[in-house]
């Protein structure tokens, strides 16, 4: 098929898989209608598509463009008063059943329209964009009930509208029990299973479904008949999973052969063996155990060792991660969770592309593949990680485009 732009010169990390240690290769990329039809040598790919625009790279570093495949970027208002509080020594969980946390974004969420979460999201975003991103997931989960649920989505799907960077949407609905749901957390979860999940699938408006497994949200056995049912949808589970504790919530994910079980800080053997044998990914989240100071980092060499893939994410919500880097999440996950800089890479591309469900779309470069590429002035893969505050994004290419 001919291509109808080149792109040449770029030295090239394509993230296949037998990538450690990461060695850029010389590589011209041939892309038609925004996905890559050839990869190879300058000369010959230009002989097959003469009339192609050429766009070169001037030997600049090329990555598949990065994924953050886990935020909650779509929110009402900040919660930095509550940071302060946790630094004086109140924890997360006592804020939270005290009225804060994520209860008290429900709120602030509530008060703001469709139009108004998706502008209050887009600064959020462009930080994420500014450092090469080209896909992004989103939870709903600060709507809580269906109606706001239901926009929060629509808002997160309207980013895709107003930037050139591609959505993936994730509806968590057990996020928080809703203060005074009467029935308490088991009718809040039948409600969900029978008529929120449902309304959901049929709006078309989620990708996939995830739930927050945790002490101060929903224990395990709450969850499976959610998770369960969202399969029985069509739709792709994942879960946050053993953060503050371990609940078996890696078990529970792996029992749904979720896409990818989140946090893990706290996950045991047998759920690690269980993620491996599902083929989850476990997707690490340093940017909250910096913020919440945690001192129990996930076990990244059981991890390894039941060869369950790594990727990383930023995590972006306004309680335990107020972060719009997913550099800076690289090198955390570098900094605090010892992973390598392939494996930071691969995190953020690879790995995180599928988190989501798209790797057969995206996160390497490869024939068939969107062509989503970000564009470095660095010499080397380890300066994109371990450095913090750089800007070394030289160009976003999202299908075949300069953006
Ligand atoms: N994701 C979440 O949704 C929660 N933690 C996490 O990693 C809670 C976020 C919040 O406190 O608002
Ligand atoms: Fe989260």
């Amino acid at each position: 098929m001919s291509a109808d732009r080149i792109f040449v010169g770029g030295r090239v990390l394509r993230l296949l898989g037998d990538s450690s240690p990461l060695r850029p290769q010389s590589l011209a990329i041939a892309a038609r209608d925004g996905r890559i039809v050839a990869l190879g040598e300058e000369g010959e790919l230009r002989r097959t598509a003469p009339q192609a625009e050429v766009v070169n790279l001037d030997g600049r570093l090329v990555t598949p463009g990065l994924i953050d495949c886990h935020t909650h970027i779509i929110y009402g208002s900040h919660r930095a008063d509550e940071a302060e509080r946790r630094l004086a020594g109140e924890t997360y969980q006592a804020i939270a059943r005290g009225g804060g946390g994520i209860l008290r974004t429900v709120a602030s969420t509530a008060a703001l329209d469709e139009t108004q979460l998706l502008r209050a999201a887009l600064p959020r975003v462009d930080a994420l964009l500014a450092e090469g991103v080209t896909t992004l997931e989103i939870k709903s989960g600060y709507g809580l009930t269906l109606a706001p649920e239901l926009t929060v989505l629509r808002a997160a799907r309207a980013v895709a509208t107003r930037r050139a960077v591609s959505v993936s949407t994730t509806y968590l609905g057990a996020h928080a029990l809703p203060p005074d749901f009467p029935g308490g957390a088991d009718a809040f979860i039948e409600r969900l299973c029978s008529v929120d999940l449902p309304a959901v699938a049929a709006s078309g408006l989620a990708d996939a479904v995830d739930a927050y497994c945790e002490g101060i949200a929903f224990p395990p056995e709450r969850l499976a008949p959610l998770l369960e049912r969202a399969r029985a949808l069509g739709l792709p589970v994942k879960l946050h999973a053993d953060q503050f504790s371990d609940l078996q919530g890696a078990a529970l994910a792996a029992r749904y052969g979720a896409l990818s079980a989140d946090h893990l800080e706290y996950a045991d053997a047998a759920g690690i063996a269980a993620l491996g044998r599902a083929g989850s990914v476990a997707v690490l989240l340093p940017g909250a155990y910096y913020f919440l100071r945690e001192r129990h980092p996930p076990p990244v060499q059981a991890l390894r060792a039941a060869r369950v893939p790594m990727a990383i994410a930023t995590d972006c919500n306004p309680g335990t991660s107020p972060l719009t880097s997913i550099l800076a999440a690289m090198n955390l996950g570098a900094v605090l969770f010892d992973l390598t800089t392939a494996e930071c890479l691969a995190g953020v591309t690879r790995e995180a592309a599928r988190a989501l469900g798209l790797l057969a779309d995206r996160g390497t470069l490869e024939v068939g593949k969107w062509c989503d590429m970000a564009v470095w002035n660095v010499e080397s893969p380890a300066e994109l990680v371990h450095a913090l505050g750089a800007r070394p994004l030289h160009q976003r290419i999202w299908r075949a485009r300069s953006v």
